[in-house]
């Protein structure tokens, strides 16, 4: 994928502005390195106001021939996978195209064996293990449309993704590891399908051993069916518009948003955009450490990484098991050259002694990521002083489950990074900062909402089953933009920092949280009558959830404690663990404007105890119990 390569920033000014004057001719002469069964009529159909979008018409290919197949005659002895397990003791797995193609055939047989077509949808449930990677790639070879829910996601959250999109297969595994825990998986496949009347078929990986129901006639070993399935499978021709893969997402309403991508743009956007932003050689080995379960680890452990055939490392557990040194351990046992992660998890080191850096052989390291929510300057700071030894460039990537692949960001050794700014848009991205009037704000050292203006090729193109709800919520609050929900500022010399999201969605630990669905798990709550939720700054996770809550007037007579832990759990089972509340208040009243709407802005800066300046309270309709809140914060 030599073409419009960027090394140097007076080459990504070339390059950008290509790619702005004739996005078609750009997109297709990137295109044009990738393997087809028959080429594209037209580059780009599009109607942003109706979030209509279109990338290579009647293009007809495969992803995974793309990802894996092409690869073979030059580099089915490269490692494709890295698999890194959860206990250091366990060794590692060195996967290779060869095996990787292998392994994948054998099991879009499988799931055509089990009666899974093309357009089918598969929920896939499973720890990161190779089997995910297989699985997930499987499904793409035969045109199933992978769901894969983050197996950290509760039961109520699993049945709700699987109901939506009505999936005919979940591939789940006995159990999972993650540090010192094991999960059971299987346990909540088993709740969660309780309520899921589209699921005929469950296959189950060993993964822990443990000891398992399964339900006759409903769960299969997968052992068994992939070892007689053949190792050749054809790929299946799929036009570049097919679905590829539904993706939830948190959004402002309880209902998760299934964001769906399609195959051609996708893959090509990932591919471009891996190769470049990373800087990745052929003898590279480069490792993210998300979950496959988000969309980085889609895009940016699989897929991307995949179709440039690269060496990518797929871990399985946490940063702090056995101690704070695991990831630099991983670093130094592999000699990873990439490593991308998240501000969560750097700002969690950073609490740790530098001793568990230093303890480790590092220089093999030449790029550094963050992705997932602003990553404060201390944060910046430590991970280039003591992991990348102020030598590596740190690209801040900032994008989103809608945008498919990065956005705005630096390319390494090219564009010249400042902490906490994702700096440039990448080629092809076209970012607006827009004002409360939906003017488009002109020139430098300006705020605003952040919008793209012009169609890319990893666009989501819908929302399951609910395209109008897509076009409401992406491209109608700045007509004929697509509105990203996030708030940004443009420099000086026109570098973008993100200043976080404008609406109701809360990033905790880099993971998106939407207010509304844990609202409504709350509100389950007998004694609770009403709640809002917001976040609120905390040194670790980014943001910390805080909740508001008005019992009911029934003469609750359990005390606060037990309360408190019992709406958690509400939020635990309906949710899982990742959205429980650090911060609990039993109001009166919460703060509405006349039409109803809770006024979330004064409730962020109560949580924030920034209450010098609320701003405008005179539209309230309440306005006395604002006082009350604050004079009663925790
Ligand atoms: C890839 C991913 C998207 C939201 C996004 C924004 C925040 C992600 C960021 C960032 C500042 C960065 N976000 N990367 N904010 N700088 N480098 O995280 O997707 O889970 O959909 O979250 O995350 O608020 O709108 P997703």
């Amino acid at each position: 994928m030599g073409v419009y390569e960027v090394k140097s920033l007076e080459q990504y000014f070339k390059v950008y502005k290509r790619s702005v004057r004739e996005p078609r001719k750009f997109w297709s002469k990137i295109a044009e390195d990738f393997v087809w069964y028959k080429k594209w009529d037209k580059v780009l159909e599009y109607r942003l106001e109706e979030a209509e979008v279109k990338w290579f018409v009647n293009g007809k290919l495969n992803i995974t021939k793309n990802c894996i197949d092409r690869h073979l005659a030059k580099r089915g002895d490269k490692t494709a996978i890295i698999f890194e397990p959860n206990d250091p003791d366990e060794e590692a797995e060195h996967i290779t195209y060869n095996d990787l193609y292998n392994r994948v055939c054998k099991m879009a047989n499988v799931l055509r064996d089990q009666g899974i077509r093309k357009g089918d949808r598969v929920c896939i449930y499973l720890p990161m293990i190779p089997e995910l990677a297989v699985t997930v790639l499987a499904c793409a070879r035969i045109g199933a449309i992978h769901s894969v829910v983050f197996a950290g996601f509760s039961e109520s959250a699993l049945a709700a993704r699987i109901q939506d999109c009505e999936c005919k297969m979940v591939v789940t595994s006995d159990g999972g590891f993650r540090g010192n825990k094991t999960i059971d998986l299987k346990g909540i496949v088993d709740g969660a399908l309780e309520t899921c009347p589209s699921i005929d078929k469950v296959l189950v990986v060993k993964r822990t051993n443990a000891d398992i129901p399964m339900k006759e006639g409903r769960d299969e070993w997968l052992a068994p069916l992939y070892e007689k399935a053949s190792t050749e499978s054809i790929a299946e021709v799929m036009d570049a518009e097919d679905p590829l893969f539904i993706l939830y997402t948190s959004g402002s309403t309880g209902k998760p948003k299934g964001m769906l991508h399609t195959t051609a743009g996708y893959m090509i956007y990932t591919a471009y955009t891996f190769k470049n932003v990373f800087q990745y050689e052929e003898k590279d080995v480069y490792w993210c450490t998300a979950d496959i379960g988000w969309i980085t680890g889609h895009s940016y452990i699989l897929y991307g990484p995949l179709a440039n055939g690269a060496t990518t490392v797929m871990f399985e557990g946490v940063p702090s098991y056995p101690d704070f040194g695991r990831f630099w351990e991983v670093v130094d046992k592999h000699k990873v050259t990439q490593f991308y992660t998240a501000p969560t998890a750097i700002r969690a080191l950073a609490k740790e002694s530098t001793d568990w850096v230093t303890k480790y052989d590092l220089s093999s390291l030449k790029v550094l990521g963050s992705v997932g929510e602003p990553i404060n300057e201390e944060a910046w700071h430590w991970y280039n002083d003591h992991v990348g030894n102020k030598k590596c460039p740190i690209v801040d990537t900032w994008w989103q489950t809608e945008t498919g692949g990065l956005m705005i960001s630096p390319i390494a050794y090219a564009t010249p990074t400042k902490p906490t700014y994702a700096t440039l848009p990448l080629p092809g991205v076209q970012p607006v900062l827009m004002d409360e009037k939906r003017n488009e704000i002109e020139g430098n050292q300006v705020v605003g909402s952040l919008c793209i203006k012009f169609p890319w090729p990893s666009m989501a193109r819908t929302i399951w089953g609910d395209h109008r709800r897509y076009k409401e919520t992406y491209f109608s609050a700045f007509p004929g933009k697509y509105f990203t929900g996030d708030g940004a500022l443009r420099d000086e010399v026109g570098y973008y920092r993100i200043t976080g999201r404008v609406d109701d969605v809360v990033i905790v630990s880099g993971h998106n949280l939407g207010t509304a669905p844990i609202e409504d798990a709350i509100n389950e709550h007998p004694a609770v009558a009403e709640s809002a939720i917001v976040g609120f700054p905390h040194d670790i996770k980014g943001n910390a959830l805080y909740g508001f809550i008005i019992l009911k007037e029934t003469g609750e007579t359990r005390n606060r404690e037990n309360l408190t832990r019992e709406i958690n759990q509400y939020i635990s089972e309906h949710i899982g663990p990742i959205a429980k509340l650090d911060k609990i208040q039993f109001v009166s009243g919460l703060p509405k404007t006349r039409s109803g709407k809770i006024m979330r802005r004064i409730l962020r800066k109560i949580a924030s105890k920034d209450t010098a300046n609320l701003g405008d309270t005179s539209t309230l309709l309440n306005p006395e119990v604002v006082e009350d809140i604050i004079e009663n914060a925790v």
